[in-house]
């Protein structure tokens, strides 16, 4: 009897804390994601204020596709702006990719960010916007509320942060 509620209580802690563990691993990967968009946010900054221009930086492209990370023969040019290139892996999401655009309607994903919450779109072309595949939902929202807290509307499709649950897509507005 008493063996038996040990191996209870055990297997109740055991438990408990792999799902702290997965909690606190949740919070690790939405914390990265915000690091880097303060990261690039103030690099695209530095970029736009010598170059005139919204950078472009593909993870896995070559040099030229890298106007952050890799040396730009214009003459304004002054990076690089990042320590290293964009990679795949700062998506910290299984398979998941990234890369940031120099327009928020990259590929036609999206009309633009209504930035304030209030039903009309604010930008709608040129600007940075930071794109990452494979997120779920859970982790989305949760990177919604540490960026968009207190704008109103759904929280996927207003403030800086958007998402789309049927293709796992999230949109992050880094600067413009
Ligand atoms: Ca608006
Ligand atoms: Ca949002």
């Amino acid at each position: 009897m008493e063996i038996v509620v040990a191996v209870s209580i055990l297997s109740i802690l055991a438990a408990t804390l792999a799902l702290r563990a997965g909690g606190m691993l949740e919070k690790g990967r939405t914390g990265k994601i915000v690091q880097l968009v303060s990261t690039l946010k103030t690099a695209c900054a530095a970029y736009n204020a010598d170059t005139g221009t919204y950078a472009y930086e593909y993870s896995g492209y070559a040099g030229t596709h890298r106007k952050l990370s890799a040396n730009q023969t214009a003459a304004s040019w002054d990076g690089p702006y990042l320590e290293g290139p964009l990679t795949h892996q700062q998506n910290p999401f299984a398979s998941g990719s990234l890369h940031l655009y120099n327009t928020v309607t990259a590929n036609g994903w999206l009309t633009g960010f209504d930035v304030d919450g209030d039903g009309t779109e604010d930008v709608t072309s040129d600007g940075n916007m930071l794109w990452l595949s494979n997120v779920p939902a859970d982790a989305a929202q949760r990177i919604d509320q540490a960026i968009d807290a207190g704008i109103g509307g759904t929280w996927s499709t207003t403030g800086r942060v958007r998402y789309s649950s049927s293709s796992k897509h999230l949109y992050v507005l880094v600067y413009y």
